[in-house]
């Protein structure tokens, strides 16, 4: 905006994708202007990127932005609104280079032999868009498309088909909406719980076995034969805790 004269008023139509605060931003020279109220001003020759510091509140949806010139031959030609903090501006068709904080208290717990419950703080990023998981099998794995394990929008994920009495090793990134990548968080360990394997002789008689499961859940029974025949021998019996295969009914032998 260019005017030889004082007082000169636009109003900018702009779509704003959620209320929040927004920080604006103003690539103006040779003078001073106001935009939603705020001051901007620079005694530069150049054009230079001014902020108003302190946010301004804006609902969602069409907005129009109220530039007043209050300065004979200010010049603007960039306004830039910013939910991002920590963004600055280079160069007249700016870009947000800036990546979220790294994340913190990332813990993981393990939930049976192949799954693992993965937290972490929620990232304080204004333009988060959301979170990428990567797995490795030591702390310093780097977390490439190879490691990543899912990009959940929430700051907690249940991790499965794991292998049992493992320790594996997540870090956690957030990503901006501009695709910016925060560095890694630091890993978190966490080691899977064996497999439940009890070892049972039974007797079969008249085509059944009779055992006693130690503990109520799925099992998949694995049957040895001792003699060549099943139907009159001892046999022995391995029962193993597993969590996606089929229950018992389908794996007995009778
Ligand atoms: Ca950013």
């Amino acid at each position: 905006m260019r005017k030889n004269g004082w007082n000169a008023t636009a109003t900018i139509p702009v779509e704003l994708p959620r209320s929040d605060d927004y920080y604006i931003w103003a690539r103006i020279k040779d003078g001073s202007c106001t935009i939603e109220g705020r001051n901007f001003s620079t005694t530069a020759s150049r054009w230079t990127w001014v902020t108003s510091v302190s946010p301004v509140s804006l609902a969602a949806g069409s907005v129009d932005v109220d530039v007043n010139s209050t300065d004979y031959g200010v010049g603007i030609d960039a306004i830039y609104l910013t939910t991002d903090a920590g963004f600055t501006p280079v160069g007249k068709n700016s870009k947000d280079l800036s990546a979220p904080p790294q994340i913190t208290g990332v813990s993981a717990t393990a939930n049976g032999a192949f799954k693992a419950n993965v937290s972490w703080d929620v990232s304080s990023a204004p333009d988060l868009h959301h979170y990428n998981l990567y797995i490795g099998s030591s702390a310093g794995f780097v977390c490439d498309s190879e490691t990543l394990v899912v990009s959940p929008a929430g700051s907690s994920y249940l991790d499965w088909q794991l292998s049992p009495s493992a320790t594996h090793y997540y870090k956690i990134t957030a990503v901006d909406r501009q695709g910016n990548e925060s560095e890694p968080s630091t890993a978190a360990a966490v080691t899977t719980a064996s497999l439940s394997i009890v070892t049972l002789d039974a007797t079969i008689s008249g085509g059944s076995a009779t055992v006693n499961i130690p503990t109520a859940g799925n099992y998949v029974l694995w049957v040895k034969q001792a003699r060549s025949s099943i139907s009159s021998s001892r046999v022995s019996i391995v029962l193993s805790t597993i969590l996606f295969k089929s229950p018992v009914t389908n794996c007995m032998t009778s």
